[in-house]
C-alpha cells in the first residue's frame, strides 16, 4: 500500500505532457505580451498534417542509423555543389565579404550552409509551417522541444506581423533559407540589407548563419579542423582526448579512418545541426569551393 501510495505521489508530481491551448495563450501573453486572442486564433486553426505524422511515426519505429561518413559525405561534398557554390561566390563575392568583415566567418563556410541547407534558396519548402509544428508538438518523439518551438512561431508572427497561416517551412518546421528553427529567428537573425529580419532573403540568410556560428563560439581566421593522421591504431588510442588546443575527432571513410584535431569553430558547426558529420561536410565542401576561389 506504501509502495502505491509512494508510486502514485511520484506519478502526479512528475509534469504530464498536455497539449492545452489555454496554457500555452497564457503562457505567452505573461511572457511575450502576445494577446491571448491571438493563441487562440491561430492554434484552433492548425491541422495535423498527415506526412509529417506518418514521417515521425517512420522515425520513431525503425532503428537508429548511424551512417559511415564516407557515404553521408557524398550527398553534400560533389561536382554539383562545389560548381554551384564557387558560382554564388563569384556572384555574392560584395555581399559575402559585408558579412565577413562583420561577423568573421569564412564565406566559404557560410556558403557550403547555404547550399547545404536549401541550395541557395532554391528547394522549395512546401510544408505549413504551423501544421508541421502543431504535428510535431502532438505525435513526435520530442513533443515538448516542438511545443516550445511551436510557441516561439506564435511570438515570431506575432512581433513581425507575420501572417501565421503562409509560412512554408521543413517537413521538421525549419525556416528559411538557412533553415532555422523558430526559436532561432529573433535570437540569431539579422536584418542585412534594412528592410526587416526575412529568411527567405539571401542577405539576411548570409548574415544570420554567420551570425549563430558566431555566436555559438566561431574564431576568427582559425582552423576549423587539422588532419591528425590515417593510421586506425593511433585514431583509436587518441579519439575524444585532448590535443594541441582541440579534441581528436575520427570518421569513417569506408576504405579506412581519419582522425582530426577538431577546434572552436568545428564545435559551432557542429550546433548548426546537431551533428559531426554534418559539421564535417559543411567542412569538406568549403574547403573544395575555398580552393577554386582562392
Ligand atoms: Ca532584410
Amino acid at each position: 500500500m506504501r509502495f502505491i501510495l509512494v508510486t502514485l505521489i511520484i506519478v502526479l508530481s512528475y509534469p504530464v505532457y498536455g497539449f492545452n491551448i489555454d496554457e500555452i495563450a497564457v503562457k505567452l501573453n505573461a511572457r511575450y505580451n502576445v494577446p491571448v486572442e491571438y493563441t487562440h486564433y491561430v492554434l484552433s486553426k492548425a491541422k495535423v498534417v498527415d506526412n509529417v505524422r506518418s514521417f515521425v511515426e517512420r522515425v520513431a519505429n525503425s532503428p537508429e542509423k548511424t551512417f559511415v561518413f564516407g557515404d553521408f559525405v557524398k550527398f553534400f561534398v560533389n561536382k554539383r555543389r562545389i560548381k554551384e557554390g564557387v558560382e554564388f561566390y563569384k556572384s555574392h563575392r560584395k555581399l559575402l565579404n559585408r558579412v565577413y568583415q562583420e561577423f568573421g566567418v569564412d564565406p566559404c563556410v557560410v556558403v557550403a550552409i547555404l547550399s547545404i541547407e536549401t541550395n541557395f534558396g532554391r528547394i522549395k519548402l512546401t510544408t505549413n509551417a504551423l501544421d508541421a509544428l502543431y504535428t510535431l508538438s502532438l505525435y513526435s518523439k520530442r513533443k515538448r522541444y516542438f511545443l516550445s518551438e511551436l510557441e516561439s512561431f506564435i511570438v515570431y508572427t506575432f512581433r513581425h506581423r507575420v501572417n501565421p497561416f503562409s509560412v512554408k517551412g521543413s517537413i521538421t518546421g525549419a525556416l528559411g533559407i538557412p533553415q532555422f528553427m523558430p526559436s532561432n529567428i529573433d535570437r540569431y537573425g539579422v536584418d542585412f540589407n534594412g528592410n526587416g529580419l526575412n529568411l527567405n532573403e539571401v542577405d539576411d540568410a548570409t548574415a544570420s548563419i554567420a551570425n549563430y556560428l558566431l555566436k555559438h563560439g566561431w574564431k576568427k581566421d582559425k582552423p576549423v579542423v587539422k588532419f591528425l593522421s590515417n593510421d586506425s591504431k593511433l585514431c583509436r588510442r587518441l579519439n575524444a582526448k585532448n590535443l594541441n588546443g582541440g579534441k581528436v575527432i575520427t570518421f569513417n571513410y569506408g576504405s579506412g579512418v581519419r582522425c582530426f584535431v577538431a577546434y572552436d569553430n568545428f564545435w559551432a558547426l557542429k550546433k548548426y545541426n546537431g551533428t559531426k558529420n554534418y559539421a564535417m561536410a559543411v567542412y569538406e565542401l568549403s574547403e573544395e569551393i575555398c580552393k577554386k576561389i582562392r
